[in-house]
């Protein structure tokens, strides 16, 4: 059993992973750059290691300050949270050869889907249904023009090592081709050092709606419903919402049935999440996430499950304790990204925070690292604090969402709350009715009506 766990992140993750390992009896190690060294994350765990300058590069980012970090502390597992190493399949491999358990997917995995023409091969392989597209890479402009004529256009191209929306360029007809994909394999051997694209159909308004999964080392899988993540501004999410308004609950039992099979059929553990694009009733792959995700809180609302606890068990060798038909969804969940950021312009707010009160109350979560006389760091992300509510339905929730962000205080520094306070009166947020391009015309038109 796993007796001491390093947290190799910072912020709301760190506190979230922590709080799982204390009430398993497991003790905490905590890791912070010099910026953090008042950080609520090192005061709340057991121990703590500086490992470095504020640059992520030099401190969250160093695999050798952090594999010393575990060694001078006896760490017997590593949870990495989100973003920085999470997926970084070189430091999962380093951490198991150290003999430090990885909480987490095998190496082999985070790899596989880590390029995303090879988890697509992946998942389709294991009957995931994918967004009609190139076998594998377009080498060179001659295929690019069989591809698109056989998918029809317009087309996208995306880079292998992309994700998350960096690298991809739309091409509306062949005229559009040949300067498109040139750019695509030149911005990803720029951006990624690897220059590999592939192509799809491109889906013109698509909800993104992704499912969680959990399995175990002994080929037990469950899926845990899905959450819609369509509500983004430049790829950054900003409120995510389970069960997702736009599916009835056929839908839901079906899509969940075939990712958990899919994911049984690769031999893949620990928490993970499939993404897909959803248009006119059907599912299109586009990538899995090998970690455990910002908005799991949405699912763990909902199923009354604990994903790091799960994670942790997962790791250790154990088997869910729980089957598929045990799982049972209930109510509504709906997440708001809390930002120091003008929520206007979205410039970075960092700094002092002076006062700073969260609400609570019935069906009310608030994970943050946040308290009287923080200071944000200007360095890293500028994601302070998670809001997530719950309700016996989506109209309980919302009525939760707003009493709850009406409650909520940090003063000293700007923050999106006044953005989600506007959201959520919107009919068209109400009626569940938006895609992924939804959030970003309704802040151009806001723009447009003078900032108001
Ligand atoms: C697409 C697409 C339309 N058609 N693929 C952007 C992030 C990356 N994970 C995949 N992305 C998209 N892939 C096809 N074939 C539109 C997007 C997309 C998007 C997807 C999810 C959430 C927000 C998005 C915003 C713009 C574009």
């Amino acid at each position: 059993m796993i007796e001491k766990v390093l947290i190799a992140n910072r912020g709301e993750i760190a506190l979230r992973i922590m709080r799982a390992c204390r009430e398993m009896g497991i003790q905490s190690v905590a890791v912070h750059s010099t910026a953090d060294a008042n950080a609520m994350h090192v005061r709340l765990a057991d121990e703590s290691v500086c490992i470095g300058p504020p640059a992520a590069k030099d401190s969250y980012l160093s695999t050798a300050a952090i594999l010393s970090a575990a060694s001078i502390t006896g760490a017997d597992a590593i949870h990495p949270g989100y973003g920085f190493l999470s997926e970084n399949a070189d430091f999962a491999e380093m951490v198991e050869e150290h003999g430090i358990k990885f909480i987490g997917p095998t190496a082999d995995h985070i790899r596989l889907m880590g390029d995303k023409i090879t988890a697509k091969q992946a998942a389709r392989d294991s009957g995931i249904p994918c967004v009609p597209g190139s076998d594998g890479e377009v080498v060179d402009f001659e295929h690019a023009k069989k591809w698109a004529n056989e998918i029809g256009y317009p087309v996208l191209i995306k880079a292998a090592a992309g994700g998350g929306g960096r690298g991809m360029k739309v091409a509306k007809s062949e005229a559009e081709l040949h300067d498109a994909f040139d750019v695509a394999r030149n911005e990803a051997e720029a951006a990624f050092g690897n220059g590999a694209v592939y192509m799809e159909r491109y889906l013109d308004r698509p909800r993104h709606i992704e499912v969680q999964v959990l399995a175990d080392e002994e080929g037990n899988v469950v899926h845990l419903g899905e959450r819609d993540c369509s509500l983004q501004r430049r790829h950054q999410k900003i409120l995510e919402e389970s069960p997702s308004p736009a599916l009835n609950s056929s839908e839901r039992a079906e899509i969940g049935k075939t990712v958990a099979d899919a994911v049984r059929k690769l031999g893949y553990r620990s928490a993970g999440t499939v993404e897909f694009l959803y248009e006119n009733g059907e599912f299109f792959f586009i990538e899995m996430n090998t970690r455990l995700q910002v908005e799991h809180p949405v699912t763990e609302a909902v199923t009354g499950l604990d994903l790091v606890r799960e994670m942790i068990r997962v790791a250790s060798g154990h088997p869910l304790d729980f089957t598929q038909d045990e799982v049972r969804m209930n109510g509504h969940s709906i997440e708001c990204r809390i930002n120091a950021e003008d929520p206007f312009t979205f410039a970075p707010s960092p700094g002092p925070v002076h006062e700073y009160h969260a609400p609570g109350g019935l069906g009310v979560r608030v994970d943050s690292g946040l308290y009287s006389g923080y200071s944000v760091p200007p360095n890293y992300d500028s994601m302070i604090a998670k809001l997530i509510v719950h309700g016996r339905n989506r109209g309980e929730c919302l009525m939760r969402l707003r009493r709850a962000l009406t409650e909520f205080v940090i003063d000293g520094i700007k923050t999106t709350i006044p953005l989600h306070q506007e959201l959520i009166l919107n009919d068209e947020f109400i009626n569940g009715a938006y895609d992924i391009h939804w959030l970003e015309e309704y802040l151009k038109a806001r723009e447009a009506d003078g900032g108001k």
